[in-house]
């Protein structure tokens, strides 16, 4: 099974990716986990994440699109045998992209899980987070950024996959153990 795990920012898509891989043992991919890696590494392409993520911003595309490609070429194994997105696609070109990149592989996504949370409660999870995680991008002005980014550049993927017929929308309030039951019974229903 290959899932893409959706929402906005602080829509708990790391928190329930946890317990997706931990129930159905996928491998996962959260790309933003995957940039504060290269950032912490010092790479070229850390250095380019870094400008664009502490001002709230997505990374172009074709840099996007390439960095998902090593990771998955350098996981083969692991991807072959299921895969959790968090974080990809963020853009419709991105969606493109991992259409064609699954296809080279023998691969296709089966369900699109999007976690639907109020606007108001995404500012009050990521302005906490913000008081201990270190992120460059946990501060109200960058969060306000990153939601607006959502809307419009994200957010338009939901009608892509609804049209693709794997989209599984999920009420994302409530406690962390009934969006993980909503989940699964979306996924299996
Ligand atoms: P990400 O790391 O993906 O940041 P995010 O969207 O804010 O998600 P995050 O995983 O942090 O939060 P979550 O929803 O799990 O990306 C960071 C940056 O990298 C982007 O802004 C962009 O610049 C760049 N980037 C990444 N992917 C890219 C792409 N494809 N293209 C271009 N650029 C890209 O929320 C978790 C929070 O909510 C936690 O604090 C958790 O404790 C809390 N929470 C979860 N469930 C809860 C519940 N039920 N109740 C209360 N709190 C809850």
């Amino acid at each position: 099974m290959n899932l893409i795990i959706f929402g906005a920012p602080g829509s708990g898509k790391g928190t329930q990716s946890e317990r997706l891989i931990a129930r159905y043992g996928l491998h996962h991919i959260s790309t933003g986990d995957v940039l504060r890696s290269h950032i912490a590494r010092g790479t070229e392409n850390g250095k380019i994440a870094d400008t664009y993520i502490s001002k709230g911003q997505l990374l172009p595309d074709e840099l996007m699109v390439g960095i998902l490609a090593d990771e998955l070429d350098a996981n083969a194994e692991k991807v072959a045998k299921g895969v959790i997105f968090d974080g990809f696609p963020r853009t419709i070109p991105q969606a493109h992209a991992l259409k064609d990149l699954l296809e080279k592989r023998g691969m296709k996504i089966d369900a699109v899980v999007g976690l639907e949370v109020p606007e108001d409660e995404l500012i009050e999870r990521l302005v906490k987070r913000g008081i201990d995680s270190g992120r460059s991008d946990d501060n109200p002005e960058t969060i306000k950024k990153r939601i607006d980014v959502y809307h419009e550049q994200t957010h338009p993927l939901r009608d892509f996959y609804v049209g693709e017929g794997s989209y599984k929308g999920v009420h994302g309030t409530g406690s962390i153990d009934d969006i993980a039951d909503r989940i699964v019974k979306a996924l299996e229903s």
